[in-house]
């Protein structure tokens, strides 16, 4: 018998285990012993009914995503085979799910003649958010167990249902909570000489056949460059107007098109891509952490306010503190806000709220810090005023209290340099909203130890948070980048295009919004003062006059209803404004542009261009772990679409050749905000992967 299944008799009922960790994933070799096994179980006369189970906290977490794009070896069936296999033995087989049964381990489940659960078992279909659909059978099988509401909520939703409402919607025939396999055994026993009960022969009646535009019209507003939500619905309608056969035809079909599409690799890249945060070199499980029991956050302003809702909505007691008392209560009123929003949306309860406040205390006094396990610095951008904070904090913080800074740019080796403890100092980069924003960017400092590392990335997964380690370099990764894309989209602007067409372009690639409309949200004026502070770095770079001009202006964006755009009153989206135009027009005459037509798509590679060839230059100088850390934070932090993974994965789709002569050929016009990166140079002539790249 293979490792990955075991095989025991007791009695007339055979049981096997499945047993391939982390995920129990139905690789080749699991298909290939659980087929043989069944072959057997067939032949054998002493058996009369076998068990399907897995080892572990999992039943089965689905197909083994890393063998999508592998041959498959002769001597293993396709699983949709050995599925349709198992549903035509001549007798029972019954699976016992022991815990998750997802993807193709609740297709195996639905193809068995029965199904008891443990009590704690997720069962699902979420191959949807790999952009692609259920392709061994789920798309046919579950309607005839649930019917099309639940089959389309849970194949189209991707998200899984507990055992009991799975017993009520006639997924699962029991459900089992003392000695699981001991009473699956017993199931078995019971059902072993009634025969068999093949799902794919329950016939299929629709009541409402209006049920599927419903859905396709209910799945739009997130679906926007997406095909695996629409393909979903489509084969579950196909089971209710078509054979059980030619509906599995149709749904595998559809199934391997969506597989070998980009968009579902790029999906897989990042399903792998999350996961690859977390593994540090040098950071093990066996790595010290300090518990973070208690923490502190310095500035009431909006960061620091978001920052301390998610200390307490991770029930972490925080305190706030800002130097007038006056700016602390604005701060606390300001969080109570949000939280009273998220009641009226119902995403909370007043009862929530009012523990959630309960644990935020506000202070102006530097002492009332002096016991809590981390302080998190978050006022505004100025490297003195920074410094003197922490010089406070080094006085009153217990020796083991970690110091970390929000800032978004500035050198927290310099910080460090203020404190006793280097080895404890650190930044925690939230995004904007912070109680929303999932991404933090964890800044290790050069002396920065693996201990405390270790608690940030840990804390990161406390806060529900996806955190990225960076080095300390401006802008770290993600604004590093940000900033020469925005900038050769100002240049863009200066040269011939319209900041409409340009976010238009971005938009339509697949962002929530382009540079622009962004540069609004987030203040004209903050990217102002952070382009002025740059200036020490890159003052012999071409600048952007038309953002320096817009400034003087006075339209700051949303928050003075003008910027690059005009916000009438209560719109969230804004308008073209004439006097942007006349602006613009002024500055490029004043430049010396005679303004030219820019495609949209010279928009793109230009912009694109910029953003992976300075995402190779974090690679080359180490700010960044891998290639795929990038992409994750791209897609948590800016919205770059997931159905193109991110900006590294995609330049590897375009090929990085292209790249790399679209940059050599953008370098002309930009000068050294497009310096061709030297290791984009050398896997472009490789034949490389930035995606797959990695400096451990
Ligand atoms: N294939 C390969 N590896 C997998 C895997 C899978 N299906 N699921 C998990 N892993 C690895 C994961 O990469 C990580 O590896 C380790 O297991 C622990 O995972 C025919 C075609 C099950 C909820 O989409 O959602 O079936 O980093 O860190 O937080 O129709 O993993 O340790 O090296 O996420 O406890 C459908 C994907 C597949 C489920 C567990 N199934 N997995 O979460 O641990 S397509 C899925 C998950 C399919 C059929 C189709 C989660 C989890 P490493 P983890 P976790």
């Amino acid at each position: 018998m293979t490792e990955v299944i075991k095989f025991d008799k007791e009695d007339r009922i055979g049981l096997i285990t499945i047993d391939n960790p982390p995920a129990n994933a139905l690789s080749f070799a699991v298909v290939k012993g659980i087929a043989n096994t069944v072959a057997n179980f067939v032949e054998d006369t002493e058996l009369s009914a076998l068990i399907i189970s897995g080892a572990g906290k999992m039943f089965v977490a689905g197909a083994d995503i890393r063998e999508f794009n592998m041959a498959r070896p002769k001597d293993v069936p396709e699983l949709h085979n050995l599925i349709n296999s198992i549903e035509e033995s001549p007798k029972p087989i019954i699976a016992a799910l022991n815990g998750l049964a997802l993807g193709g381990g609740l297709e195996l489940a639905m193809g068995c003649h029965f199904r008891v659960a443990h009590e704690k078992a997720l069962l699902g279909q979420p191959e949807v958010k790999l952009g692609i659909i259920p392709g061994a059978g789920g798309t046919q099988r579950l309607p005839r167990l649930v019917g099309a509401e639940m089959a389309l909520k849970m194949i189209v939703g991707g998200e899984p249902i507990a055992a009991k409402e799975a017993l009520g919607v006639g997924l699962v025939d029991e459900i089992l909570t003392e000695d699981f396999i001991s009473d699956s055994i017993a199931f078995a026993k019971k059902v072993m000489s009634g025969g068999t009960r093949p799902t794919g022969k329950i016939k299929l009646e629709i009541t409402d056949s209006t049920i599927f535009d419903k859905w396709r019209d209910k799945i739009k507003p997130k679906s926007r460059g997406l095909d695996a939500p629409y393909e979903c619905v489509s084969c579950v309608e196909a089971a209710f107007n078509n054979s059980f056969e030619k509906g599995l035809e149709l749904e595998r079909k559809i199934f391997v098109n969506l597989r070998d599409g980009e968009k579902s690799k790029a999906m897989r890249h990042m399903f792998f891509a999350e996961r690859e945060i977390n593994k540090v070199p040098g950071l093990s499980r066996n790595t010290e952490t300090l518990d973070i029991n208690s923490a502190a956050v310095v500035g009431a302003g909006t960061m620091g306010g978001g920052i301390a809702m998610n200390f307490a909505n991770a029930s972490i007691p925080v305190k706030i503190l800002d130097i007038t008392k006056d700016a602390v209560e604005t701060g606390i009123e300001i969080i109570r806000k949000n939280y009273n929003r998220s009641v009226a949306s119902g995403r909370f309860t007043q009862e929530t709220v009012e523990k959630r406040m309960e644990l935020i205390t506000g202070t102006t006094d530097y002492q009332d810090l002096s016991q809590v396990d981390i302080v998190i610095e978050a006022v505004f951008e100025d490297m003195e005023l920074k410094k003197g904070i922490f010089l406070e904090l080094e006085k009153v913080c217990k020796s083991e209290a970690i110091l970390a800074s929000n800032t978004s740019s500035l050198d927290i080796n310099e910080i460090a340099t203020v404190t006793n403890r280097p080895d404890k100092v650190c930044g925690t980069h939230f995004f904007s909203p912070a109680n929303v924003m999932k991404l933090m960017e964890n800044v290790r400092a050069k002396d920065t130890s693996i201990e405390t590392v270790a608690t940030i990335m840990r804390l990161s997964k406390t806060l529900k948070k996806t955190g990225v380690l960076v080095g300390v370099g401006d802008g770290f990764v993600g604004n590093r980048m940000m900033h020469v894309a925005a900038r050769v989209a100002e240049f863009m602007v200066e040269e011939g295009a319209l900041p409409w067409q340009i976010d238009e372009v971005i938009y339509n690639f697949g962002f929530p919004m382009g540079p622009f409309a962004m540069n609004d949200l987030a203040g004209v004026d903050v990217r102002y003062s952070i382009r002025q502070e740059q200036k020490k770095l890159y003052g012999d770079r071409r600048q952007s006059i038309i953002l320096e001009n817009l400034y003087q202006t006075g339209r700051f964006g949303q928050k003075t209803n003008g910027g690059w755009y005009t916000y009438d009153k209560g719109e969230r989206k804004g308008r073209p404004e004439p006097e942007v135009e006349t602006l613009i027009v002024e500055t490029s005459k004043k430049l010396g542009f005679k303004r030219r037509k820019f495609s949209d798509q010279e928009i793109l590679d230009r912009y694109l261009a910029a953003l992976i060839n300075t995402g190779a230059h974090v690679l080359e100088e180490g700010l960044a772990m891998r290639g795929s850390d990038i992409d994750v934070i791209w897609n948590y932090g800016y919205g770059f679409p997931r159905y193109r993974g991110g900006p590294m994965f995609y330049a590897d789709q375009v090929g990085l050749d292209k790249i790399y002569k679209s940059v050599c050929n953008y370098n002309t016009d930009y000068g050294d905000w497009l310096r061709p990166s030297i290791l984009l140079e050398r896997l472009a002539s490789e034949g490389g992967s930035l995606g797959k790249y990695s400096i451990d």
